[in-house]
């Protein structure tokens, strides 16, 4: 019984530092931003860990937040417009995402999850993305610019 009890309490306690260094990171969808740049994510680029939770908030409604290109292993998201969505990012890699919506008006972001192993790939998605914006192309070469 006292193993039992022993290998529980060293579960939970796996359990809870795994929780423990696991941050959350909100990126807020935006009609225009402090700047007055319009259809912003923000922030449009962030650096993470692996294991890491990102909630998109739907600060201004008419938005939304779908994965356009991805590491190979992880898992693809779509979000509902004006809803929030909150992904845990779980493959190391770069990750491109869009606001369906305004894709046009350059509405994207890239998150770098640890090492960015598929930039080259990224990079790719990003040219064929970019292609189709009547606006905001820049924004996109700005963020792949600041993956390290
Ligand atoms: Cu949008």
């Amino acid at each position: 019984m006292r193993k039992i009890v022993s290998t529980l309490a060293l579960t939970s306690a796996l359990m809870f530092t795994v929780s423990a260094n696991a941050a959350e990171h909100v990126i807020k969808m935006l009609d225009s931003d402090a700047d007055g740049n319009i259809m912003m994510f923000e922030p449009a680029f962030i650096k993470v860990n692996k294991g890491d939770t990102i909630k998109f908030i739907s600060t201004d409604p008419g938005h939304n937040n779908i994965s356009r290109h991805i590491p190979e292993g992880a898992k693809n998201w779509k979000g509902e417009v004006s809803h929030d969505v909150t992904i845990t990012v779980d493959e190391e890699g770069v990750y491109l995402y869009e606001c369906d919506l305004h894709k046009f008006l350059g509405m994207v972001g890239v998150i770098q999850v640890g090492e960015a192993k598929n930039l080259a790939a990224a990079k790719v998605a990003a040219d064929k993305l970019t292609a189709g914006m009547a606006m905001g192309a820049e924004r996109m070469t700005d963020y792949l610019s600041r993956v390290k």
